[in-house]
């Protein structure tokens, strides 16, 4: 099955799972930059659905290791809606994001239509963080450090079982990418958990094109790639409006390869951009630049692509 065509955007506009306030913004911003118009340059077909609602963020502290556990949840099952249906609309869902808390709804709703297609899934999950806490390791009880751990199924009910019975994602399936922030029990829990993480020191090693090779191997026709890009992944030179900035992350071009050879699969067939917060921002320079690394994640190249 090839990429789809059409695109939903997904505007969920919320900073709810997050320790800073801000990426509330993070929908408008990109589309200030010019998402649309990026996507439509590319030749797809654009509908943006508008932006999600749900409740606003009461900015209270952790109860028993989860702060605003009950927002999160209404938040993400309405992500976990909008996203069911645009893939029952044969379209690939791009959610606007709001912070990545977000990727629970995402990606159970992408893991419940692969299960429901018998396609198998394969997650790229960009990031300078392994988001791999739970309630009792997290040094902050904000859920955008958690939701990988969720997805397996390390969480509460409500979110672990959004997409039907735990875990929504099988060990083997995820790919980390750029991960160079990870706190020390959190740390013990990937290795137990034996995620497959391309860190920094692998990229300086090896570089983005031997990273990128192994995590992209052993896809077929078959598979739903999915690509969960937190724009804190980029080095903050490049993107200094995230939350959390973490120093020593890939260059602009590094990116780009990146982007370009998830493109160069043909398989990309659902998207989350999340983190952006232009109260960081300077000039809404990093939403240019994730439009623009956007861009070549759905196939801009330049004239020396054969
Ligand atoms: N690991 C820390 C920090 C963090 C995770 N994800 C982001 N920040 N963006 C935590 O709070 O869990
Ligand atoms: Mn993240
Ligand atoms: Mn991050």
């Amino acid at each position: 099955m090839n990429a789809p065509n059409l695109v939903h955007l997904i505007g969920a506009p919320t900073d709810i799972g997050a320790g800073d306030r801000g990426a509330s913004m993070g929908p408008e911003a990109m589309r200030v930059a010019g998402i649309d118009r990026a996507l439509r340059g590319q030749g797809l077909t654009v509908h943006d659905t508008g932006n999600l609602v749900g409740p606003h963020n009461p900015w209270q502290p952790p109860v028993a290791g989860y702060r605003h556990l009950p927002e999160v949840i209404a938040w993400n099952t309405a992500v976990h809606r909008a996203v069911s249906e645009a893939l029952r609309a044969d379209a690939l869902p791009l959610l606007l994001g709001g912070d990545h808390c977000l990727a629970i709804g995402s990606l159970s709703a992408v893991a419940q239509h692969c299960r429901a297609k018998s396609r198998k899934l394969r997650v790229l999950w960009l990031d300078a963080h392994a988001d791999f806490n739970t309630h009792t390791v997290t040094p902050t009880g904000n859920i955008h450090g958690m939701p990988v751990a969720c997805l397996y199924g390390n969480g509460p009910q409500a979110l672990t079982a959004l997409g039907g019975p735990a875990p929504q994602l099988q060990a083997d399936c995820i790919r980390q990418i750029g991960i160079r922030s990870v706190d020390a029990e959190e740390k013990r829990l990937v290795h137990a958990a034996g995620l497959e993480v391309f860190d920094m020191r692998f990229i300086d090693e090896y570089g983005m094109r031997e990273a990128m090779n192994q995590a992209l191997a052993g896809l077929d026709a078959d598979t739903h790639l999915h690509v969960s890009f937190d724009v804190d992944f980029l080095d903050p030179d490049i993107a200094p409006g995230v939350g959390t900035t973490v120093r020593g992350g890939p260059t602009y071009r590094e990116a780009q390869l990146c982007m370009e050879m998830i493109a160069d699969t043909g398989l990309l067939a659902s998207l989350d951009v999340v983190e952006l917060n232009p109260a960081f921002d300077v000039r809404n320079r990093t939403a240019e630049v994730a439009v623009d690394l956007i861009e070549s994640l759905f196939g801009k190249s330049t004239l020396m692509r054969r």
